[in-house]
């Protein structure tokens, strides 16, 4: 691509503008190379990348060995479909199933085509062995929800800019407060037509809020009283993101449909499946679900990879261990500074609340400071800033952007 070699950032902008659907607002800054914590703009500066891409690169960017992976197997064989078999799925399955403990995975690729794989897998389930009534089943989930974007996922989002105009919205949902164990009782009291309750471990799009302790656990028992069945998205939470291999790892939980995406490849290539027990996964025939790339033998070899270098890096325990360091020194910071009124998270998964409006600026002019002193983070909301770095960071590393984040914030 000769002609974009010589990109500016100015340039970069203008062609994204011009010839992109306007469906984002990204913060100023045009990326070409990152390896590891960092990435880098057209111009070559040097940033630390705290975004992970929303957590999809917690293994660092183009970590070598899921890179020669995918290379390695994009030269021998990229798609078959699933009319036939490939010599990388199964092998990948059974990897996978052993890791997180369920009998059968079903792969897509994409976070938001796993989520609606499990809404679909929970109806069959829910007519098929629950017997519930034809068209009957209801599903929970939560206020202020984020699962994706399509129009059945969309249809059960609180968020108007997410939702408002793109109905008529798919039925069959219903909503509780996050974090209420008593919402979530009368909820299933209410009706014996619920198939799942939907949730995620922590919510990030709401601003990293994490719930009570004992919640998961809690809601995970209630769900199995009333033959409910539990469903985690752990899409963003996954994958080492919170200080353990899966965020319901902290309450020793384990879901009945499990959601993973994002970090399961390591940001190299869209990977996402479902997982579950044989008695729920069965009622999948052939014909009933599909997708022409979900468990393409690349993809299966890249989420093996990212897998294995997630177990031999230890980087669910270093995420335990920087996070405790990055909330230990942010809550301290926040105790001297006007402007930082929290900080909360779990394991790398962080976020800091501003004091100010979720309608002020504040955060988003803070990620603008921020960059200009090479961090790169997001707001979620006007007065919430996500702090994700990739997990391979070293303490080192962590201290320096700890210095960068309370230099920036205290010039404000
Ligand atoms: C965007 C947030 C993160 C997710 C959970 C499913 C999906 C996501 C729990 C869908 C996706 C994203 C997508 C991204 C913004 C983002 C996000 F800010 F909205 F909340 F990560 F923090 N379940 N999360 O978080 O996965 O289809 O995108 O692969 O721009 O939409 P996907």
């Amino acid at each position: 691509m000769a002609i974009l070699d010589q990109l500016t950032s100015q340039k970069a902008i203008e062609l994204e503008n011009k010839y992109g659907a306007h469906n984002y607002h990204p913060l100023p800054v045009v990326l070409s190379r990152g390896e590891g914590v960092y990435v880098w703009d057209v111009e070559g500066k040097k940033y630390y990348d705290f975004l992970s891409a929303y957590s999809a690169v917690n293994q660092g960017h183009c970590h070598p060995r899921i890179v020669d992976a995918m290379v390695n197997q994009a030269k021998t064989l990229t798609l078959t479909s699933r009319a036939f078999y490939n010599d990388m799925l199964g092998s990948y399955e059974k990897y996978a199933t052993e890791l997180f403990g369920f009998d059968k995975l079903l792969p897509m690729n994409t976070g938001a085509e796993a989520v609606e794989t499990a809404l679909k897998l929970a109806r069959k389930w829910a007519y098929e062995v629950k017997g519930i009534k034809e068209n009957k089943a209801e599903i929970i989930v939560c206020e202020n929800n984020f699962h994706g974007r399509t129009t059945t996922i969309i249809s059960f989002s609180n968020d108007p800019v997410a939702r408002a105009n793109f109905g008529p919205y798919t039925k069959g949902f219903l909503k509780i407060e996050y974090d209420n164990l008593q919402e979530l009782q009368e909820a299933l009291e209410s009706s014996n037509n619920i198939a799942a309750f939907l949730v995620e471990p922590i919510q990030g799009e709401a601003g990293v809020y994490v719930p009570s302790e004992g919640y998961l656990a809690a809601a995970k028992k209630m769900c199995a009283d009333y033959n409910v069945l539990f469903i985690a998205d752990e899409v963003q939470t996954g994958i080492a993101r919170t200080g353990k291999m899966l965020a319901v790892d902290h309450e020793n939980v384990k879901p009945d449909v499990l959601i993973l995406g994002k970090a399961l490849s390591g940001g190299a290539y869209p990977v996402s499946a479902v997982l579950a027990d044989d008695a729920i996964m069965n009622v999948i025939k052939p014909g009933n679900h599909g997708s022409t790339f979900g468990g393409n033998p690349v993809a299966a070899a890249v989420a093996v990879a990212a897998l294995e270098v997630v177990k031999d890096e230890k980087l669910a325990e270093n995420a335990e261990a920087l996070g405790q360091i990055f909330r230990a020194e942010l809550a301290e910071f926040a105790k001297e500074n006007e402007l930082v009124k929290s900080v909360r998270g779990k394991g790398l998964l962080n976020a800091i609340l501003i004091n100010d409006t979720e309608e002020s600026s504040t955060a988003w002019d803070i990620c603008m400071k921020l960059r200009d002193n090479g961090l790169l983070a997001k707001p979620t909301h006007g007065n919430i800033i996500r702090f994700a770095p990739p997990l391979v960071m070293n303490e080192e590393q962590l201290l320096d952007c700890i210095s960068i984040i309370k230099k920036t914030i205290s010039e404000f």
